[in-house]
């Protein structure tokens, strides 16, 4: 397939129309946009670069101008919507939470894989280049033993009882917001770039606002500000994370610490150009760059020379370049799929059920143990 890819993007908000730049940065072109109104998707086209406005998010899902269907919309909507493109015949690029419980999202990834169709969720943190120089030489064991993986995602857009978006809602978001809206990414960032896998964790979830002013109403909150998490990994590793969406001051801070025997590797989401990389002896800072990485990965993703910053957008765009490839049939290494959404839902169910009060859960049991014992306790943590 060499014409250009069409997409059809579902959702008109701030993630489309990063989805939207990322579409012709890879080649393609938007063909149409829809939105919970028409006139909503109107009013968007313009901004997303749309050629035409679909009337539903079906009718978009049944255009014959639409190879790549990108869903953008609020969480509890995602399920349906990927099932209809998957039966469309239609490439998927679904925005993370890929469902809201963990059995749609293994249906959803086994009806994709049965399919054989791409379907893509967009852990996009992976495509930073510093990110993939990480990968590349803890791969190599350049950290020796890998025995401790922490860190923190923290936002400051909910800090403030007077804010408030549809996330805050559990029937809209789903059961778990702060974390699974970010701690989804962090998690993902940190088996990605270490090999290793959560096996177990303990949780507590927190809220710093009760209640929260929407529409000039007081509302009561029924998800978490925040979490903090203990892991354990399948290589003997243990962990902890923090997530909030409420620290003032802190914009989209994803950092991480990921400690061997011999060097620590660390990367903060808002110096996204350097790679760190402390020793006993000295520390060495890298900067992102065709000619400063020594990885094959590393340099793949490293577009400019260093010193030319490449930000969010940047790695949404090879995100979705390599969507695209895969399309094309040329499966780039490290693209996030809908099996790595089910592993999200996975984690997520397991810190929601352990934050309801069962201590230790194992996330590879999740599904099994919240059908068989925490239906319940999973609906009291609805909250
Ligand atoms: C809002 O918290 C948000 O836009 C997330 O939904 C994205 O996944 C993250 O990349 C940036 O913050």
């Amino acid at each position: 397939m060499s014409r250009k890819l069409r997409s059809g993007i579902i959702g008109a908000g701030f993630m489309g129309s990063v989805h939207a730049h990322a579409v012709r940065a890879a080649g393609g072109t938007v063909s149409a946009v829809a939105s919970r109104s028409t006139a909503g998707a109107e009013a968007a086209a313009g901004r997303l670069g749309a050629e035409t406005v679909a009337e539903s998010p079906e009718s978009l899902i049944a255009r014959d101008d639409v190879d790549v269907v990108h869903i953008c919309t609020p969480n509890a909507s995602h399920a349906d919507l990927a099932r209809k493109a998957i039966s469309e015949g239609k490439a998927v690029v679904c925005e993370k939470p890929l469902a809201t419980t963990a059995a749609d999202a293994r249906d959803l990834t086994e009806m994709a894989e049965r399919a054989g169709t791409v379907a893509a969720v967009p852990f996009v943190y992976r495509f930073y280049p510093v990110v993939r120089e990480a990968r590349g030489r803890l791969a190599e064991e350049e950290a020796g033993r890998l025995w401790l993986l922490h860190g923190s995602y923290l936002q400051d857009w909910l800090a403030g009882a007077g804010t408030t978006n549809w996330r805050v809602d559990p029937g809209v978001g789903g059961a778990s917001r702060a974390f699974g809206d970010i701690g989804v990414h962090w998690c993902d960032l940190m088996e990605f770039v270490t090999g290793h896998r959560i096996t177990r964790l303990v949780a507590k979830t927190s809220r710093a606002f009760n209640q929260r002013r929407g529409a000039g109403l007081l509302e009561e909150v029924g998800t978490e500000d925040g979490a903090a998490l203990l892991f354990e990994t399948d290589r003997g590793a243990a962990g902890s994370l923090v997530v909030s969406q409420v620290t003032p001051g802190r914009k989209n801070r994803l950092w991480f610490s990921f400690d061997g025997t011999e060097a620590s590797f660390s990367f903060d989401q808002e110096q996204p150009d350097t790679l760190w990389i402390g020793r006993t002896g000295a520390n060495t800072r890298i900067a992102s760059g065709p000619d400063t990485l020594t990885t094959p990965a590393g340099r793949r993703y490293a577009r400019l020379p260093a010193g030319h910053p490449h930000g969010y957008q940047d790695s949404f765009n090879a995100f979705v370049g390599d969507v695209y490839s895969a399309v094309r049939h040329e499966v780039p290494e490290g693209l996030p799929t809908f099996r790595d959404g089910l592993r999200a839902a996975l984690i997520t169910e397991a810190l929601i059920t352990s934050a309801a009060g069962e201590g230790w859960v194992d996330v590879h049991n999740t599904s099994r143990i919240r059908a068989a014992t925490h239906s319940s306790s999973l609906e009291r943590q609805q909250l």
